[in-house]
């Protein structure tokens, strides 16, 4: 399945005026207050989130799982799905594959079929949470923690594995997910699994290539219900530090406990220079994996407003990791990514509204009020056409939701791919 451009144009037709109108009054309001529109078009058109190859089906919980009809069952499918995604959007020019679910069978043709779609390949994702047909060791209690040095050093081998693949493909960063902890008090000696799970980082850190970064990411709990090794930004944070500079902290949204103030814990990360990247997605409980900015849209502004500060304030900090961690139980996998892409954009946008020399200016008066004017104002203002406009201008469509539905991709999908095709992944 392949979008061709005069089908996206042809879609637009009938937005293309009602558009024109909101951007030049959104335009010219925002130029009256010294807005550089166009730098924020640009930035808009510039800013790529990877699709994780992992939550391109129907997702499910231990209560079941409703599939979705013309999901792909091979890898091939999944990027093609992705190019859909970026033919509309203009923004999904990239994935983050996750291994072993997405090894590819013929690495020449999948990067062919990747580069002809725009799509890059961006962090590779190692998988020791789970246990492989015929893998000598288990991982029932733990990989990279584990006591058993044999266990560590095939979690190790692994890690070690997925660089190899993801170089092969042109990535340049391995995400390290451990699901390591304990169920019941006792179980565990923190300080040897915390102990372990460092010096095994390190090994598999000198597997990673120099232009390469290495990505922890924390989570407080699931599937482990007492204890996770590496629970918070702390723990990830002191791991990163342990191995070296090409190490970073990767923020996933849904791993922070309730009222978590995730854009401080992001403020203080770029501000050490140890802010390596995102796992966008949504949460009103747990690690819900929810549509980005479904349930706390102005959480996301004011994480954006830190990310701006720090693009701005803190050279310290690498190029970060754009990345969308998700799982669908009830909606089109891709009409969910295509609501999580503008989500995103619309956070940037706004946070890009800030003026933030009066913000800083008002935070140096201790003029408090007048700080939540300017933060709000820009909140409040709907940017929709300047993100309209970046995909217009980069040849995606006005509205994707629209075009996806009356383009009928999920139908000609599954005529395709028939109903019952399965998407590997979560
Ligand atoms: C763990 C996680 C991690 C992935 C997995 C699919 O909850 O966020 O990023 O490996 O989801
Ligand atoms: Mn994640």
């Amino acid at each position: 399945m392949k979008i061709k451009q005069n089908q996206i144009q042809d879609t637009n037709k009938i937005n293309l005026q009602s558009h024109q109108e909101k951007f030049d009054f959104l335009s010219n309001s925002l130029i009256k207050t010294g807005t550089d529109v166009q730098s924020i078009v640009n930035k808009l058109k510039d800013f790529q989130v990877a699709i994780p190859s992992w939550a391109l089906g129907a997702g499910g919980t231990r209560f079941g799982r409703f599939g979705f009809y013309g999901e792909p069952s091979n890898l091939e499918e999944k990027i093609d799905d992705i190019g859909v995604l970026h033919s509309l959007t203009q923004t999904a020019g990239a994935v983050s594959l996750h291994i072993p679910w997405d090894i590819p069978s013929d690495y020449a043709a999948i990067k062919e079929k990747a580069d002809a779609l725009s799509i890059k390949f961006d962090a590779v994702n190692s998988n020791t949470f789970q246990d492989q047909k015929d893998a000598a060791e288990s991982y029932k209690y733990g990989s990279l923690s584990n006591t058993s040095k044999a266990v560590r050093e095939q979690a190790i081998q692994h890690n070690l594995d997925v660089i190899k693949i993801g170089d092969k493909l042109g990535s340049k960063a391995l995400t390290v997910w451990l699901a390591d902890g304990s169920c019941f008090p006792g179980q565990n000696n923190f300080q040897t699994a915390f102990q372990n799970t460092q010096d095994s980082l390190i090994d598999i850190y000198k597997g990673l290539p120099d232009d390469w970064k290495m990505l922890v990411e924390y989570k407080p709990y699931e599937p482990n219900f007492y204890s996770t090794v590496i629970q918070d930004w702390g723990a990830s944070l002191m791991l990163a530090n342990g191995c070296g500079d090409k190490a970073y902290t990767l923020v996933d949204l849904g791993h922070h406990l309730p009222n978590s103030n995730i854009e401080q814990i992001v403020s203080i990360l770029q501000l050490k220079g140890k802010l390596g990247g995102f796992h966008f997605n949504d949460s009103k409980y747990g690690d819900d994996d929810l549509t980005v900015g479904s349930i706390k849209p102005y959480a996301l502004f004011l994480i954006f407003n830190e990310l701006v500060y720090g693009m701005e304030n803190n050279p310290q900090n690498p190029d970060l990791a754009w990345m969308i961690d998700a799982s669908h139980n009830v909606k089109d996998p891709l009409e969910d990514l295509i609501q999580s892409l503008e989500a995103i954009q619309e956070a940037y946008a706004k946070a890009l509204l800030i003026d933030q020399k009066a913000l800083k200016a008002a935070q140096l008066e201790n003029d408090v009020v007048k700080c939540q004017e300017i933060l709000q104002g820009a909140y409040r203002t709907d940017v929709r056409p300047l993100l309209a406009e970046a995909r217009l201008k980069a040849g995606g469509a006005l509205s994707p939701i629209e075009a996806y539905r009356s383009l009928n991709v999920r139908s000609q999908l599954i005529t395709e791919r028939g109903k019952h095709t399965v998407a590997t992944g979560l």
